[in-house]
């Protein structure tokens, strides 16, 4: 493939200062997404930080999967954060006192040791693990890597699949926004309207001490956050009873599925067939379609499953989640040439006004483009969409993703999120998958 040039900055390589970031994020075991503002581990960035570590040490990345996976709760759950006991109680909220996880959590297998949170993120781990597997097969082997790390990612899954299939579809559903990683999205207006807000005062928001009010989300969407989790806590961490909110979402699925498809060559490797999970992953990749794909859309779009049968409803917001399933390898022709349509037109201006992938429709009533999840662009999406894009055989439209990534990278000092017309910084700056994914796209 055509290698871009390496953009540089003042501070040399983009390479150099990429590492940088990791390196200073780097805590001994783990990596933080950001020193100020999120000064704990948490799942998915970790995922997709040791997708980037690979490129530099494939050691240090099978290190931050195992460090993740030694806080796995014994019913599989991996969770959302996994706390760094030396940071000070106020220094994030809600924080290990909120959670109580050893206590709480004790039904469901929470760790006794370490303390975490109780909800999930999602499920790049298994897709991470064989990344990283790929990176230095040899070293790999020698440390048993993939032999250890595997039954830990099959429990992880069969949670998934069995205690969070809440619509009964077959597909895993989200029971917190927090859970989708995409927290204010404007999918999750209507699902939580239906929260009754905590009170203001039963809470300190720490995030608001290391960012711009405006760029996160507001003290009403907090206050329905801590009501869901407080509940959640106090069902003792359980998925039997039904909490206020639950909802299918695509690229959670979609990335269950990649990990899927990952897990059945994990198992190739490690000396079994693989063929179970590969027919799972297509059987999955069937039903996503059939439970979230919109034809008139042309996109993937959530279905709320709270209260409403076992149909549920699509939510008519369009996110970048409807976009990330073009991972998938064995979607219909239909669905991945619209998809490709979808993003490369006026909602998500891939290729036209907009920088990398915007997080919501710059159409869409709720467009915010300063505001988190509502509008600015994140450097995570647009790597999975550049994977889609690539497998597909788009390739001219990936090679300019993955330039306008690196461009954007190196001119926003790693923001966590830019700005979708102009790519400025928003949010921390020094953020770890940003830095970590530019590695994996530069090589
Ligand atoms: C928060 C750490 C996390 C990401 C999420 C992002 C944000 C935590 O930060 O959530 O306190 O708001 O939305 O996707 O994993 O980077």
């Amino acid at each position: 493939p055509a290698e871009p040039a390496e953009p540089t900055g003042p501070a040399g390589s983009l390479r150099a200062r990429a590492a940088g970031v990791l390196e200073s994020n780097w805590t001994g075991t783990s990596t933080v997404p950001s020193r100020g503002l999120y000064p704990h581990q948490w799942s998915w960035d970790s995922a997709f930080i040791a997708i980037g570590l690979r490129r530099l040490s494939p050691s240090r990345a099978q290190t931050e999967l195992e460090t993740l996976l030694a806080a796995q709760w014994g019913d599989g759950r991996i969770p959302h954060i996994v706390f760094n006991p030396s940071v000070p109680l106020d220094a994030y909220f809600p924080s290990p006192d909120f959670w109580r996880s050893s206590a709480a959590g004790r039904a469901a297998g929470a760790p006794r040791t370490v303390q975490t949170s109780g909800i999930v993120q999602p499920p790049v781990h298994a897709l991470a693990a064989w990344l990283v597997h790929r990176a230095d097969p040899g070293l790999s082997r020698a440390r048993g890597f993939l032999a250890r790390v595997y039954p830990k990612l099959a429990a992880w899954h069969r949670y998934l699949l069995h205690r969070r299939d809440l619509g009964g579809g077959g597909l895993a559903s989200v029971v917190h926004p927090w859970e989708q990683g995409m927290d204010n999205s404007p999918c999750w207006d209507a699902p939580l309207s239906r929260v009754a807000p905590a009170p203001a005062r039963s809470f300190r928001r720490a995030d608001l001490a290391h960012g711009a009010a405006g760029d996160r989300p507001t003290d009403l969407d907090y206050q329905r956050y801590v009501r869901l989790a407080a509940e959640y806590r106090d069902r003792s961490y359980g998925d039997e009873a039904s909490g206020g909110f639950a909802v299918e979402d695509p690229a959670f699925n979609a990335l269950l599925i990649a990990s899927e498809h990952a897990l059945a060559r994990i198992a190739r490797e490690l000396g079994a067939t693989g063929t179970a999970r590969r027919t799972r992953a297509e059987r999955l990749t069937a039903v996503l379609v059939d439970r979230l794909w919109d034809p008139a859309e042309g996109m993937f779009l959530c279905r709320d499953v709270y209260g409403a049968g076992r149909s549920g409803r699509l939510l008519p917001e369009r996110s970048v989640s409807g976009l990330v399933p073009l991972l998938l390898p064995d979607l219909p022709r239909s669905v991945t040439r619209a998809l490709v349509r979808t993003a490369c037109g006026p909602r998500f201006g891939l290729g036209g006004p907009a920088r990398l992938v915007p997080s919501y429709d710059l159409t869409g009533a709720s467009f915010d483009r300063h505001r988190y999840w509502r509008g600015p662009a994140w450097f995570n999406t647009a790597w999975l969409l550049e994977r889609g894009l690539r497998r597909h055989g788009e390739r001219a439209r990936a090679d300019a993703l993955r330039a306008d990534f690196l461009r954007t990278a190196a001119a926003s000092g790693f923001a966590e999120y830019v700005d979708p017309y102009t790519g400025a910084a928003r949010g921390a700056a020094g953020f770890g998958w940003t830095a970590a994914l530019t590695l994996d796209l530069l090589h």
